[in-house]
C-alpha cells in the first residue's frame, strides 16, 4: 500500500546552461520532467510512501528516469519501458528572471498504452491520496480522462482521497479542451490545487471570494489557489484562509514549483494538519524548488523544510 499514488508521464527535461532565447542555446544539461513525476519525487523526499503509474520508452531515457525514480525510493512496480516508442522530451528556455517556455517532444508518447485495461486496481485500492493532474489528461483527453476517471472512483471507492491539479498547458490543448476536459475530473476530486491563471480559464474567476462556491458547486471539500509568489489562499469547510508568501533565498527556474506545493499540501492532509500549517508549509515547498535549476532538484526533503521554517536547527560543520 501506499500513502500516494499518481498517474503521469515524465520526460527527459533539458535545461539550458544560458539564459536567452533557445534558438542560441547551445548546450544543455540532460535532466528529468514531468508534473506527475516531479510530485512523486516532492512526495518520496518528504518521507511519503509513493507509487508512480507510467509508461517510458525501453531506451536509454527512459531507464535513466526509471532508474532516477526507484533512487528517490519511488515504487516503480507500475512503470513499464516500452519498445519501439522513445521517451519523450523537453527543452527549456530560462529568462534572466527564472521563467521561461518549453519545447515539448512528446508526440507518441509512451503512455500511449497505459489503457484502463492495463491500471494495477491493486495499487489504486491501496492507496490514500491518488493525485491526477491535467498534464497526464492533455495528452490524449479521449483515452486519457476516462482513464483517470476510472482510477479516481476505485481508488475513492476504496477510501483514498483525490487530489487534482489542473496544470493547464496550453502547448498540448486549448483552452476549450482544457475547460471541459478538467470538468469532467473536478467532481472525482476531494482537493482541488490550482494555480491563479488556470482557475480563470476553468471557472472565469481567480477572485479567491469564489472558491466556496466552487467548493460547492463540484463537491470538492478542499480548493486550493496557487498564487506563485503571492503564495497561496485556500477554502475548507467554511473557512477561508491566506497562506502569505514565503519569500524564496532566490529564483532562478520557477518551473515545478506548483507540483512542490502540491506535495507539499498532500503532505500535510496526510498529517491531519491545520489548513493554517499546511498552506504554509506547502508554500515552503514551492519557493525552496524555484531556487534551484531543474524541475524537481529544489523539491526538499522533509528536514530541509523543518530548517527553512525556523523548527529545527540546520548544522553547517
Ligand atoms: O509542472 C512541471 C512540468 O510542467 C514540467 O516538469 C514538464 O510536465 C511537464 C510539462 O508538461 O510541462
Amino acid at each position: 500500500s501506499h500513502d500516494v499514488l499518481t498517474i503521469g508521464d515524465a520526460m527527459i527535461t533539458f535545461n539550458p546552461s544560458h539564459h536567452g532565447p533557445m534558438r542560441y542555446a547551445s548546450s544543455f544539461e540532460r535532466k528529468a520532467g514531468g508534473a506527475e513525476f516531479n510530485f512523486a519525487i516532492g512526495c518520496a523526499r518528504l518521507g511519503l510512501d509513493t507509487g508512480w503509474i507510467s509508461r517510458l520508452g525501453h531506451d536509454e531515457f527512459g531507464k535513466f528516469i526509471r532508474n532516477f525514480a526507484r533512487g528517490e525510493g519511488i515504487d516503480v512496480s507500475n512503470v513499464k519501458l516500452l519498445e519501439g516508442y522513445p521517451t519523450s522530451m523537453n527543452f527549456k528556455e530560462i529568462r534572466e528572471d527564472g521563467s521561461g517556455s518549453t519545447f515539448y517532444y512528446r508526440d507518441n508518447s509512451p503512455t500511449q498504452f497505459l489503457t484502463e485495461d492495463t491500471l494495477n486496481e491493486e495499487a489504486l485500492k491501496n492507496c490514500r491520496i491518488l493525485h491526477i493532474s491535467g498534464v497526464f489528461a492533455a495528452i490524449d483527453p479521449a483515452k486519457n480522462i476516462p482513464l483517470l476517471k476510472k482510477a479516481a472512483i476505485i481508488a475513492k471507492q476504496h477510501g483514498a482521497q483525490i487530489s487534482l491539479d489542473p496544470n493547464i498547458r496550453l502547448k498540448l490543448w486549448t483552452k476549450e479542451e482544457a475547460q471541459l476536459g478538467i470538468k469532467e475530473l473536478l467532481p472525482l476530486a476531494d482537493v482541488l490545487l490550482t494555480g491563479d491563471e488556470e482557475a480563470e480559464l476553468i471557472f472565469n474567476t481567480k477572485d479567491s471570494a469564489d472558491l466556496e462556491r466552487i467548493s460547492e458547486e463540484f463537491g470538492i471539500s478542499t480548493v486550493v489557489l496557487k498564487k506563485g509568489a503571492e503564495g497561496a489562499i485556500a477554502y475548507r469547510n467554511g473557512e477561508l484562509l491566506k497562506g502569505p508568501p514565503v519569500p524564496p533565498s532566490k529564483v532562478v527556474d520557477t518551473v515545478g514549483a506548483g507540483d512542490g506545493f502540491d506535495a507539499g499540501f498532500v503532505y500535510g492532509m496526510l498529517q491531519e494538519w491545520t489548513l493554517k500549517r499546511t498552506l504554509r508549509f506547502a508554500n515552503t515547498v514551492g519557493s525552496m524548488v524555484v531556487s534551484v535549476y531543474g524541475d524537481n532538484e529544489g523539491l526538499p526533503e522533509l528536514e530541509d523544510v523543518l530548517v527553512k521554517l525556523g523548527e529545527k536547527e540546520w548544522v553547517e560543520r
